[in-house]
């Protein structure tokens, strides 16, 4: 995959002329630097430009880097940022460990940081003003007892296509859903593995548990991206997904909410990308130095097939 990241050289206004004025250019615009995971699924393309839009709506400065799925490419945009003296940062950490030293220059540079999407696992919390986004362990749990409920009185055998390795919703939702079958007699994950958030990826890994579990009659998808790519990988074995082998997925995206109006998925947990209102008010509080809650949780639905028909025409993403 071609890398072609220029960070530090995005829009900020007249220039970077290392004037003594930080970032806001001294008429009170702020400017955030965001580091956006990369463009991996119908999630992420909503998320960005969910934040781009509000934003611009909030008269924001967004220095915006997309680091293509790769840690280091967060962590010099974060770098570069610091450099610039950005009023705030903001970013949604591809995977969950490995941010402290980093944090731990922007902290010292004075420059807030606002995790939004994704979580760290960083012990200190003070490394971040607050963080915005879903409960992933709850979302995964959403899922488990769903499956619990329909899948529970025959013997299921559930492949799993866990999200990007080391990333906050792939360890969350795997633990939610694991807690919600526990102790459930009929249903086994007999297979897991990630798809790495992506379409792509979620045919390539389904094709080869298909030939090596055929067994296999359920699937849990931690994103939408990946059970369609499932469903292609499904339909080329000869089978009928949603029927054959049923499907839970993860975020609602229109994609995914039409294959669940279609027969093809059977439910799907809501994830909500549109956090960019909610991102830039928090923004402006941390800048103005205004005290802001640790965590700011999503509030989000569930879907069944029925309720996906009603649902689509007004879907915004
Ligand atoms: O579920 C997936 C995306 O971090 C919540 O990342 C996000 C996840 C989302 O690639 O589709």
């Amino acid at each position: 995959m071609a890398v072609a990241v220029a960070f530090g050289a995005t829009a900020c206004g007249g220039g970077d002329d290392s004037s003594a004025s930080g970032g806001s250019g001294g008429d009170g615009t702020i400017t955030m630097g965001f580091s956006q995971v990369g463009a991996e699924s119908g999630w992420r393309t909503a998320n960005t430009a969910s934040i781009q839009q509000s934003a611009e709506d909030a008269g924001i400065e967004l220095q915006f880097s997309d680091a293509q799925g790769e840690q280091e490419n967060q962590i010099s945009a974060i770098r570069s940022f610091i450099q610039q003296r950005v009023d705030v940062i903001a970013f949604s950490p591809v995977v969950e460990t490995g941010w402290d030293s980093v944090l731990l220059e922007a902290q010292r540079a004075g420059i807030p940081v606002i995790l939004t999407d994704r979580a760290v696992d960083s012990e200190d919390d003070s490394l971040y003003e607050t963080f915005l986004g879903s409960d992933f362990v709850e979302e995964g749990k959403k899922a488990g007892e769903w499956a619990v409920e329909n899948w529970g009185s025959q013997p299921t055998f559930v492949a799993e296509l866990q999200g990007t390795t080391g990333a906050a919703p792939a360890i969350d939702r795997q633990q939610g859903f694991a807690d919600a079958i526990e102790g459930t007699d009929n249903i086994e994950v007999v297979a897991s593995q990630s798809g790495d958030f992506t379409r792509a990826g979620g045919r390539e890994v389904m094709e080869a548990m298909l030939n090596s579990n055929p067994e296999i009659n359920a699937v849990y998808a931690h994103n939408d991206d990946m059970a369609l790519g499932a469903i292609e990988a499904i339909e080329a074995a000869g089978k009928t997904p949603g029927v054959d082998i049923q499907i839970i997925s993860v975020d609602a995206v229109r994609d995914g909410m039409q294959a669940l109006a279609d027969g093809q998925i059977n439910f799907i947990v809501e994830c909500n990308p549109l956090l960019g209102d909610q991102l830039m008010e928090l923004a402006e509080q941390v800048v103005a130095g205004e005290e802001v809650p640790k965590r700011v949780v999503t509030e989000e639905t569930t879907f069944t097939q029925e309720q996906a028909v009603e649902a689509l025409p007004d879907r915004q993403y």
